[in-house]
């Protein structure tokens, strides 16, 4: 499949493959993750105060892969064979193996994430960033750091694949507004290279 390269107009490399995986995968994918994935809703630390995270979340990878993540370190959970398939696919067209995963539940219109950038140490000089898709469409944004009026945002729809590579990580944050809309569920997976 052919992916649409080039999303950000400089100091970053952005490539989105609109349908990774057919409706009928998804659909599978989407079911078995909401029912067999031990979702939490952590508490997150943002300049001492400390509030619950919008979403729900959970951490998968190789064994002894900690990672710290806005102030939570967490512990992986060892994969499961749906995000092992969903893993040895993304492989095909991205340029790295990964080890880890953060997955993210949004249960309806009113979670989100904030603007951020997946720039810690662990993740290397130039993380690269595996994002998966399923379930209700989600409006994901990218700004530019140091001219936060420069943006760009694509629709990520049921399947789709968004891969973060080069310097994308350091010139540019992204996020997932709340958007108004009917009350659907998200799930994403960003996969990850924790060294
Ligand atoms: O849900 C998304 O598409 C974004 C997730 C994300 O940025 C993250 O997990 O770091
Ligand atoms: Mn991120």
């Amino acid at each position: 499949m052919e992916p649409i390269r080039g999303l950000l107009p400089k100091d970053g490399e952005a490539d989105f493959f609109p349908q990774l995986f057919t409706v009928e995968e998804s659909d599978v994918y989407f079911n078995d993750l909401q029912h067999k994935i031990s979702w939490k809703q952590e508490p997150i630390t943002i300049y001492g105060r400390t509030v619950m995270q919008p979403r729900l979340t959970a951490w998968y990878g190789d064994r002894d892969k900690v990672y710290s993540y806005s102030g939570i370190t967490m512990q992986p959970h060892p994969w499961t064979p749906t995000l092992l398939k969903i893993k040895q696919r993304i492989e095909t067209v991205s340029p790295v193996i990964f080890n880890s995963a953060l997955l993210n539940l949004y249960r309806d219109q009113h979670d989100s994430m904030g603007w951020h950038r997946d720039n810690e140490k662990e993740l290397g000089i130039n993380p690269v960033i595996g994002s998966v898709s399923f379930g209700a469409t989600r409006t994901f944004q990218f700004r530019y750091y140091t001219d936060k009026s420069l943006k760009r945002s694509l629709e990520l729809t049921h399947g789709s694949f968004l891969l973060m590579h080069g310097t994308t990580q350091h010139a540019w944050e992204h996020g997932l507004p709340k958007r108004a809309g009917a009350k659907r569920v998200r799930i994403n997976i960003t996969f990850r290279v924790v060294n």
